[in-house]
């Protein structure tokens, strides 16, 4: 039984195609730089919008319809939602997925019935991977649904409930090895706080570091290769997240000393949520070396929460391609779709609408990227802003070869600054749009 009977496979017809069920831009085996369009981009599916999402909101229960989904808790109804998943993916032509544990498998009664659960699901998720080639991105755990979670999960008052959730991480990696997968995700859930006249902060943000070691310890213990990635998001559910952006999450590796063992995974909502653009945050992390992963989406520029719409403007995803392309690729990272279908989009064929979109918007990023790097004003333009630095006393200072003395004693011989030069935002504004 197939769940997308009248969805056969899709597949590229190129930018003159009027088809909604085919790719106009993105071409996998297409060479960009000497690169495949498949490997530059590294689409993953994330389970828990895709195939557990209902479209329910605070002012009413959910709409989609999945008629392969019973509605209930059970492992069966699991089990299947894996198979549909792959007959999805496989037809959409996206190498990775991503999941939660608790997306993937029921809970039971008790921590040991749940890790039962979940192996019985890890079987059919392995069993699908072999058949279709289809790889993990990256696995995490959920640490925010389950009320035992109210007050947060490492971050929690109660060391009874951190102790949970080391257990259920602990799982969850092991699982996540299991299944090959290149990364593993920490979104702090509840982290954070919603006030602070109940909150111990600086214990709080302990307790966090501790636990992130004792993944650490535990994912060399059983030999888990796969990159670690904590992704920043401001507030949502908490007032205040412990991991608020790119620079909050950097100083906080650097301070417990993680900074060696993670990398960012950057959602550009959640970049946007922060007062940020996702350019900032990607190149906050890039420029740490700390740039791992994307969670591809976008905000609502009119709404102020997360509200985990499919990328489709073209100058972002050129933008964020810039990024990734300057830092030389993704490695263990790719971009997963952590977006949902609006719930008014309650159909199933509306989920491949949704990606087919979202990867054709990223394959002319990827292009327009790729063309403006090769056109090279643009990088021409910044490294001759910076001239100065090349040679003569910016040199010097680069190379720490001057003090507060030297450069008064040239200022003095010099008498005046060089003078400064436009900045040229909207010519280059213009040069974007050469290639948009
Ligand atoms: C929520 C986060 C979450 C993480 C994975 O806002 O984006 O979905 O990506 O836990
Ligand atoms: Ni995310
Ligand atoms: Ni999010």
């Amino acid at each position: 039984m197939q769940a997308f009977p009248n969805i056969s496979q899709i597949k590229y017809e190129g930018p003159k195609s009027k088809n909604p069920l085919a790719f106009k831009h993105y071409n996998a085996d297409q060479k960009i730089d000497g690169k495949t369009m498949k490997d530059h981009l590294r689409f993953g599916v994330a389970y828990w919008h895709t195939f557990r999402g209902t479209g329910s909101d605070p002012f009413g229960p959910g709409t989609a319809i999945r008629p392969w989904d019973d509605g209930s808790n059970s492992v069966e109804n699991a089990q299947r939602r894996v198979r549909v998943a792959f007959e999805f993916m496989e037809k959409l032509g996206a190498p990775f997925y991503c999941f939660h544990d608790r997306d993937v498998a029921p809970e039971g009664r008790s921590l040991k019935e749940t890790n039962a659960n979940l192996d019985a699901v890890v079987k059919v998720l392995k069993r699908e991977q072999r058949r279709t080639g289809i790889k993990l991105l990256w696995g995490t755990a959920n640490l925010f649904s389950n009320p035992r979670y109210v007050h947060g999960a490492s971050t929690t008052c109660n060391a009874d409930v951190f102790a949970f959730a080391g257990a259920q991480v602990k799982k969850a990696l092991e699982v996540t090895k299991e299944l090959g997968g290149q990364g593993y995700v920490f979104w702090g859930g509840r982290e954070g706080y919603s006030t602070l006249l109940n909150t111990n902060m600086k214990r709080e943000l302990d307790h966090l570091g501790k636990f992130l070691h004792m993944a650490v310890d535990y994912k060399k213990k059983i030999g888990f290769k796969g990159q670690f990635y904590i992704e920043p998001k401001p507030k949502e559910p908490t007032k205040h997240q412990y991991d608020s952006d790119a620079a909050a999450c950097l100083n906080f590796l650097r301070q417990y000393d993680l900074l060696n063992d993670f990398k960012l995974n950057i959602e550009t909502n959640h970049a946007t949520l922060a007062g940020h653009t996702v350019q900032h945050d990607l190149l906050t992390a890039a420029a740490a070396g700390a740039l791992g992963s994307v969670d591809a989406n976008v905000g609502d520029a009119m709404l102020g929460w997360d509200t985990d719409q499919f990328p489709t403007d073209i100058y972002l995803t050129a933008q964020i391609m810039l990024v990734v392309l300057d830092m030389g690729g993704f490695k263990t990272g790719g971009l997963n779709f952590d977006a949902k279908v609006r719930r008014e989009s309650f159909e199933p064929v509306d989920l491949f609408h949704a990606h087919i979109g979202g990867m054709d918007a990223f394959a002319r990023g990827l292009k327009i990227a790729a063309a403006i790097r090769k056109d090279g004003r643009l990088a021409k333009f910044v490294q001759k802003r910076y001239a100065s630095w090349d040679t003569g006393i910016g040199a010097k200072i680069e190379k720490g070869q001057v003090d507060f003395r030297a450069l008064e004693t040239y200022m003095l011989a010099k008498g005046e600054a060089a003078r400064c030069v436009s900045g040229r935002q909207e010519m280059l504004e213009n040069l974007i749009n050469e290639f948009i």
